[in-house]
């Protein structure tokens, strides 16, 4: 069927090519790089035609990569009709509208922070997901809205349709202008979700249950881990960046112990900082969790690689020293010999599939155990005025020892650390 069939009725894909550049202290091998390219590239909708690399020690100032390449990349993008070529790595907008001019119209050239964004755009539920998406898209496009307009200055001196567009640099302004305001109206409207974000995550911090956060990198299975332990129905698909939205979940330990389990957008090398920044607000969930699951798919060949990776937007983030458990997810997809030799090497991690529930006791009870070391041994005599006290005490913790007076009872409880908090203007040593 060809592409242009008049009969079908589906978005046709866009045709891609991707570019690499293997620097020459490059964490990750170019070929692998552009596997996870290819899969973000499929997941945006586009079917790739085509992969070059070019081997580099640093980027060519003015357009990237070398004149040679642009060419070969010229002949390539003509011969088969591609509409986009997508950078690797983030093309400076000079780069970027020099890359444009050189190829000719009207292929498009975009770079991996752009298909991520295309991505999130796709995939934004709520309304503070739709809004931090947006503002970190304006951010991307102001520097580059002059590029854009060169087009239709060219045409102006033309004469002819889009000559009459606007007027070149005037229309420019205009149109910055625009953006400028647009991105400080979504500031302030994130700013008023944030305030609300940060009354409830007060009042989660008063509550005294365990907060766990599900981290990791794209795809390892993190929505799948919250629906195994939750028995909720999130969302969760063999693509990247499925998941936007954070999701909170009660959910109840077989001890009866009540805690909270959040799920939160994936992580992914070279993370577009911007991003970050975007997220940082829904991304805070992790860093203000009492323990982050580190959830990694042991099946893929690149675990190492997403590991460092994620450990990297930790610590952006500033959640680098929270306590964390490393979870080996999806041990359905290895043999029992492999797996028995992981465990050997990496004697602290929890081996799980989400897809099985396999080594969903030894989770549960890893998470037990994390949560009863955060308590706090606590003698103290409370007055019966505090009765919310009291009854979180028995509903969170343990007593241990107790006796009832006129006005007050006396305990001795193990308590979670937030409720050992509450307790301090009544402790007794
Ligand atoms: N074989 C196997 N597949 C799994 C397992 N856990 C998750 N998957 C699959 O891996 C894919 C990704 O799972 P998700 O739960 O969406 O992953 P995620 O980490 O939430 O990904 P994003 O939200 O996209 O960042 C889905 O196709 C799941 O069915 C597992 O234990 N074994
Ligand atoms: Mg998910």
């Amino acid at each position: 069927m060809s592409r242009f069939d008049p009969v079908s009725t589906a978005p046709v894909p866009e045709r891609a090519i991707l570019m690499g550049v293997d620097w020459r202290d490059n964490a990750w091998p170019i070929d692998r790089s552009l596997d996870e390219l290819e899969r973000l590239a499929d997941t945006a909708g586009a079917t790739v035609v085509a992969r070059l690399t070019q081997k580099l020690d640093r980027p060519i100032p003015k357009s990237y990569i070398g004149s040679g390449k642009v060419e070969e990349l010229r002949g390539f993008v003509n011969r088969l009709d591609a509409d986009v070529v997508i950078f690797d790595d983030d093309l400076s907008p000079s780069q970027q509208s020099y890359l444009e001019r050189a190829l000719g119209e009207p292929v498009k050239i975009i770079d991996r922070t752009a298909l991520i964004l295309d991505i999130f755009g796709l995939h934004a539920r709520t309304r503070e997901g739709r809004l931090q998406v947006q503002l970190a898209q304006l951010q991307y496009l102001l520097p580059r809205l002059r590029g854009m307009w060169s087009h239709l200055a060219k045409e102006q001196t033309r004469g002819g349709i889009g000559s009459r567009f606007g007027q070149g640099e005037t229309q420019l302004e205009v149109d910055c202008r625009m953006i400028r305001n647009r991105i400080s109206a979504l500031r302030h409207e994130l700013k008023e979700l944030e305030k609300r974000r940060a009354v409830q995550s007060k009042w989660r911090a008063n509550s005294p249950a365990f907060r766990v956060a599900l981290a990791g990198y794209t795809n390892a299975g993190k929505s799948t881990v919250l629906n195994r332990l939750t028995g909720s129905d999130v969302l969760a698909q063999d693509k990247l960046f499925a998941t936007l939205d954070p999701t909170t979940r009660s959910y109840e330990l077989p001890g009866g112990r009540a805690i909270t389990i959040t799920d939160t957008v994936g992580f992914i090398q070279k993370l577009p900082h911007g991003l970050v920044e975007a997220f940082k607000s829904t991304l805070s969930e992790v860093r203000d969790s009492d323990l982050i699951l580190k959830v990694v798919d042991i099946s893929d060949d690149d675990r190492h690689r997403q590991i460092d990776a994620v450990e990297h937007v930790l610590r952006e983030v500033g959640a680098g020293a929270c306590s964390a458990v490393t979870v080996f997810n999806k041990i359905d997809l290895l043999d029992s010999d492999h797996i028995e030799a992981l465990k050997r090497r990496f004697p602290d991690a929890v081996f799980f599939s989400a897809l099985t529930g396999e080594g969903l006791q030894d989770l549960q009870t890893r998470i037990a155990r994390e949560a009863a070391a955060s308590d706090a041994l606590v003698s103290c005599e409370i007055p019966y005025r505090e009765g919310a006290l009291i009854a979180a005490i028995r509903k969170q913790g343990q007593v241990l020892s107790e006796a009832f007076f006129d006005d007050h009872v006396s305990m001795v409880c193990r308590v979670p650390a937030r409720i050992a908090a509450r307790l301090q203007p009544f402790r007794t040593e």
